[in-house]
């Protein structure tokens, strides 16, 4: 059979399941990424399990989120995890070395190999050939701890690329289009291929930006092949020696198509506060901007810092706006001060940061009530920017540059000057001296956990019966930035559940907490829409509410990854047989469910009652054996731990 390169690398990594779209496989994991906001969870996870070195060919743990020290917690978490890299065996990325996603393609990428990732972009890596998934850090746990990965086979939409980019137009007008087209929801189990002859025009670091918001499109996640652009990419790193191809074969297939003419595109914009929500530059150009960001792993090449450069060369930025530069590695950040573009970005104006996630996630930079944020980062949902009322439009480095100069949103092809001249160079100076590798052997190590840093709350298996309140009625798309919010003064809690809990919903209802605590032992119920739990992978958008009694969460449909946490932590994740029933529920309306234990394994349906209004409804479930065991168990920690006892 003729395959593309989605089938060739599941197969090359499939240990269970057929190759069937909705069947769930299980897959082989070469390789871990972790980041600090949820790192810290994976390796109390790992100790919890009672692992002593990690199982795959490399994992590594990335500090680059928490990196405002406002206090002891966030540097007490990087020692922690200094501490757990020692004693795991995993390479520890230090604070100040960049962005996890792009560091992990310029230092251990490898075509052909998957990576599992507690960071919902870790499908950046696609950009390389890889199968790179995000998934729950409970699931990065067990995949370090030597277990496949599991998810359910997805279709392969195949995506024709044809011609070439205009100038102006960038890497990030490709991944915006296909966001017009498909919105927030379009790639929900599915995998994106995109081949093509349009490909050649398209670097490596090009394809991360494209591969990196396929996330936003709910893809379980995006694939390149590794061509001669892969080759040269690997090359600069001094890396070459891992290159190997992997291209479709002629006349492979895909079980759906698109396809785009990079010609025809121009540049394009998400407005608030949905990265579904774009439209052409030219539609909102004219508003007044405040601030321009450039960087994050959307946009994190050395080109995208490059383009910018020379877009402000020898001029002033509009005194209204704060142009914040966030170099996303420390190797990229010397690169651009060896070739003088640095230089070119301060003179303009630009106020630079350490490499970082920094505003992207809300650690800092937040925008001015209500005042337009323009970014290169890849989300924009209500609140991200660490200001309530925030106004943050998603685009490319060339119009933020461009807004930059001018104050105001602005198509860069109106800027009257030509596009600059860029070329990617052969020689770079390669810095890895913020990387620390693991040791040969396990190190005895204790780890440092500081006071912040609780062990995990015991999860208690699903009762049979339970009566309680529907306690939040949420609408279509929500994300995890609303059901648990980052940024400066929530994300240094991620060590802490009962802190964290804290601030459950806060973003759509500030009384949440107050609510729910009364219900935390007898069980409360979340109501969504459509596409629920989009975003993230933080497993504290299910501890949060787990912890505050949540027993059920019942919508229309679920975000992948946010589906998984939900059974990773034994909250039942059910769907309405009839959307319609959705309507007819309101909040604080009592549900009662029968025979959980019995029903979630007999078959897939259970019958609800609503108290309230005196009727019935049947919600359906969607999971496997495995994840029902789980449900059953109260997590896939218990699982864990049974299965130790049993073998020790
Ligand atoms: C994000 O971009 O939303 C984050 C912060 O990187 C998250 C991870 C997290 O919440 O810690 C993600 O993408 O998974």
């Amino acid at each position: 059979m003729k395959k593309n390169v989605a089938q060739k690398l599941i197969e090359s990594h499939l240990v269970s399941g057929k190759m069937e779209p909705g069947n769930e496989i299980g897959l082989k994991i070469d390789q871990t990424l972790t980041q600090d906001a949820t790192g810290t969870m994976v390796m109390l996870e790992l100790e919890a399990m009672d692992l002593d070195r990690v199982k795959t060919e490399l994992s590594a743990q990335y500090i680059d989120h928490n990196l405002l020290q406002t206090d002891f917690k966030n540097a007490d978490d990087h020692l922690f995890l200094r501490s757990a890299c020692r004693k795991f065996g995993v390479w520890y990325s230090r604070p100040g070395n960049g962005v996890s996603h792009p560091v992990h393609m310029e230092r251990f990428g490898i075509p052909g190999k998957s990576l599992l990732g507690s960071d919902s972009h870790t499908c950046s890596a696609g950009s390389l050939g890889m199968l790179a998934m995000g998934a729950g850090g409970l699931e990065v746990a067990t995949a370090m701890a030597g277990e496949p990965f599991y998810v359910k086979m997805p279709r392969i939409m195949g995506v024709k690329l044809t011609g070439k980019m205009p100038d102006w137009v960038s890497a990030k007008d490709v991944i915006l289009e296909m966001l017009r087209r498909h919105g927030v929801s379009g790639g929900v189990g599915k995998i994106i291929e995109y081949y093509g002859p349009g490909l050649d025009s398209l670097s490596a670091m090009d394809r991360h930006v494209i591969a990196n918001m396929g996330a936003e499109l709910g893809a379980t996640t995006t694939v390149f092949p590794s061509d001669n652009n892969t080759r040269i990419f690997l090359e600069q790193q001094e890396r070459a020696d891992v290159w190997t191809e992997l291209v479709h074969d002629d006349g492979a297939e895909y079980d759906e198509h698109d396809e785009i003419d990079l010609s025809a595109l121009e540049p394009l914009i998400a407005k608030p506060s949905s990265p579904g929500n774009v439209v052409p530059v030219t539609e909102v150009a004219g508003k007044e901007i405040y601030q321009a960001m450039v960087g994050s792993s959307a946009n994190p090449g050395f080109r995208d810092f490059a383009i910018a450069a020379l877009i402000v060369d020898g001029k002033q930025v509009h005194n209204r706006v704060s142009f914040d530069i966030n170099p996303t590695s420390r190797q990229i950040t010397e690169n651009l001060i060896e070739l003088g573009y640095l230089g070119k970005l301060i003179r303009s104006g630009g106020r630079v940061h350490q490499p970082g996630c920094n505003g992207c996630i809300g650690m800092g930079q937040a925008p001015a009530t209500g005042k337009i944020s323009l970014r290169t980062v890849p989300r924009n949902f209500p609140g991200r920017s660490g200001t309530k009322e925030d106004s943050v439009y998603l685009c490319s480095p060339e119009t933020a540059a461009a807004s930059a100069l001018t104050g105001v949103i602005t198509d860069p092809r109106e800027l009257g000057m030509e596009y600059p001249a860029y070329s990617e160079p052969d020689k770079i100076k390669i810095n890895t001296s913020m990387l620390l590798a693991p040791a040969e052997k396990s190190e005895d190590v204790e780890l440092e956990k500081g006071p912040n840093i609780k062990t995990l709350p015991e999860l208690d298996p699903i009762p049979d019966n339970i009566q309680g309140p529907v306690l939040m009625k949420a609408g279509d798309d929500v994300s995890t930035d609303e059901i648990m919010p980052a940024g400066t003064k929530v994300l240094p809690l991620r060590s802490n559940i009962p802190e964290i809990s804290k601030f459950t919903f806060a973003q759509i209802d500030d009384k949440y907490y107050q609510r729910a605590m009364k219900y935390k032992d007898s069980g409360s119920f979340v109501v969504g829409g459509s596409n629920y739990g989009q975003g993230s992978s933080r497993e504290h958008a299910v501890l949060g509410p787990r912890y505050l009694g949540v027993k059920v969460v019942l919508v229309k449909s679920f975000a992948r990854i946010h589906w998984q946490n939900l059974i990773n932590f034994g909250i039942l994740p059910l769907t309405f047989k009839n959307p319609a029933a959705y309507d007819r529920i309101g909040m604080e309306d009592v549900l009662v469910f029968r025979n959980i234990r019995k029903s979630i394994q007999d078959g897939g349906e259970i019958e609800v009652e609503n108290k309230t209004k005196g009727e019935k409804f049947t919600a359906v479930h969607n999971m496997s054996e495995r994840q029902v065991e789980m449900i059953l168990k109260g997590s896939l920690i218990n699982i864990f731990r049974e299965r130790n006892k049993a073998n020790s």
